[in-house]
């Protein structure tokens, strides 16, 4: 990556280089089937960084965003960076008492948000917040930034304070607050975006993860601006939804995540995509099952590029490349991550042994806000140790196991749940799986638990459990076929769409 100068702001840095002739007349981003400009962009970037300082916002201040993917979301997030103010972005699929939460332990003084919202919220318990902006208020964020002028210069930030805040959604626990410098968003755009996935300036993006998660900001936001192409918002709520904005946006890249995969191959039948747009499908946040890899790249003569990043390095350290991808591996490291496996006295383990991830590289976050604890725990130098178990093979693939504390012993052996699940999901009814322990009280041992979700026009009948379960005996040996089965309507899932192993385990043990 380029060397950043110490004075360095980057909104400037991806608002500015598109507007060079070649690019000011391009789409920015499509929104609700209409166009928006990188000249539109950089004006309503410009009036909304007018508008904080009128509202006495100061650099370092925080401004926490709390709205689907919209382009208010967008002018808000850079106009903030451009004043030196720090926007925190915050997943609109999170519970009210963790956005409660974060807007106190945020300290933002100002929220943008929506109506609906906002009576959701009240009473908001923060002393911080003086203002609530709305989009669809009586006056609303875009008319009140419309009549401003624009500011002309940004602030003089340095490339390593702090730019935007990301909160992550742990499993436990209350959400940490992310801290990223200003440079973070430009390693990743090179680093990824560009080398890994050779985006260019006629892409047009579309990402089913949102903006407020790392993975969605990267591919929505700031990737496609590094290079000029264009991004689609989308507020679709289900896969009908999705599969008819591929149809009419007809994007290059589509960024996502495996039950998006899943889906729009269980609807196939019904509803088949037209992929003839698509050079690139992306996908990340969990674990590709290696079945609905194969299945994709029969039905739609497509491979899927699986990586893996974290919201601490703000996007993809390990990805599979087209042409080389392995199927239900999240691929080699990405140029500019050193990726290691280490056993728990540090030492590197050997291809083929199960260790603990650990990534360093310059998108690293500053740390998490207000939990030294935690940072310390977690990054020493500018290693991370991510908490994900991995092995490498031989020829530098490395294999996701599961997290640390997902892995589990059965009969003294280890057991990943995503080996079981991976074998599973090839059972031709199974649409979702995911695998838990469960401990018998009696007699104190582990078993394994299957939670389902059949396929379109399945219904959970004794026939089909017999027929999953001779799937298992013959596909897996004896200690790792589940023991229990149960046939679930939906998978729970956290706010960034992954398995919530957690409460499939705390539902067990009730
Ligand atoms: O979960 C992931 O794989 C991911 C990918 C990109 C950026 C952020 C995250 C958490």
């Amino acid at each position: 990556t380029e060397q950043l100068p110490e004075i360095f702001n980057v909104a400037a840095y991806f608002l500015e280089r598109n507007l060079a002739e070649e690019y000011s007349k391009r789409t920015a981003f499509y929104y609700q089937g209409k166009a928006y400009t990188y000249t539109e962009l950089n004006s309503y970037v410009r009036r909304a960084a007018q508008f904080f300082s009128n509202l006495n916002l100061e650099q370092e201040n925080r401004v926490a965003i709390l709205l689907p993917d919209m382009p208010e979301f967008i002018f808000a997030f850079w106009g903030a960076i451009w004043l030196g103010v720090v926007p925190v972005p915050i997943n609109t699929s999170c519970t009210v008492d963790d956005i409660r939460y974060i807007l106190k332990d945020s300290r933002a003084k100002v929220l943008l948000t929506t109506k609906e919202w906002q009576e959701k919220l009240t009473p908001i318990q923060s002393q911080f917040l003086h203002d609530v902006l709305l989009v669809n208020g009586e006056r609303s964020f875009i008319s009140l930034i419309t009549e401003q002028d624009k500011l002309q210069s940004c602030a003089e930030t340095s490339k390593d304070e702090a730019a935007f805040w990301l909160y992550t959604s742990g499993s436990t626990g209350k959400p940490k607050g992310v801290v990223h410098a200003h440079q973070s968003m430009v390693v990743c755009a090179e680093q990824y975006g560009k080398t890994i996935l050779g985006l260019h300036k006629d892409d047009i993006a579309y990402s089913v993860a949102k903006m407020p998660f790392a993975y969605g900001l990267g591919n929505t936001l700031y990737m496609p601006m590094a290079v000029g192409a264009a991004a689609v918002l989308s507020d679709a709520n289900s896969i009908f939804d999705i599969i008819s904005d591929l149809q009419s946006y007809r994007p290059t890249v589509l960024f996502g995540i495996p039950s998006v995969y899943a889906g729009i191959l269980n609807v196939h039948e019904i509803s088949p995509l037209d992929v003839s747009s698509l050079r690139l499908c992306v996908s990340a946040a969990e674990q590709l099952p290696k079945s609905i890899w194969q299945k994709w790249s029969a039905t739609y003569n497509r491979e899927i590029c699986e990586g893996i990043g974290t919201t601490e390095f703000l996007h993809i350290f390990l990805s599979n490349r087209i042409g080389e991808c392995k199927p239900g591996c999240s691929g080699r490291s990405v140029a500019g991550y050193d990726v290691q496996i280490v056993d728990e006295n540090g030492s590197l383990c050997p291809p083929g042994k199960i260790g603990n991830l650990q990534v360093s590289g310059e998108s690293l976050m500053l740390g998490y806000w207000n939990r030294l604890q935690q940072t310390r725990q977690a990054i020493y130098g500018s290693t991370m140790r991510t908490g994900d178990k991995y092995l490498r093979d031989a020829d530098g693939y490395f294999w996701f196991m599961g997290r640390k504390d997902e892995l589990f012993k059965v009969n003294g052996q280890w057991i990943s749940p995503l080996e079981i699940e991976d074998v599973l999901h090839q059972h031709p009814q199974i649409f979702e799986v995911a695998v838990v322990p469960e401990s018998d009280n009696g007699e104190q041992l582990t078993q394994v638990v299957a939670y389902i979700t059949l396929k379109l026009g399945q219904t959970p009948e004794s026939e089909i459990e017999q027929s999953i379960r001779k799937f298992a005996k013959q596909n897996l040996p004896h200690f790792k076929a589940p023991k229990t089965i149960h046939f679930v309507e939906e998978l729970p899932r956290t706010s960034t769409g992954k398995i919530h192993r957690q409460l499939l385990k705390k539902s067990l043990s009730l």
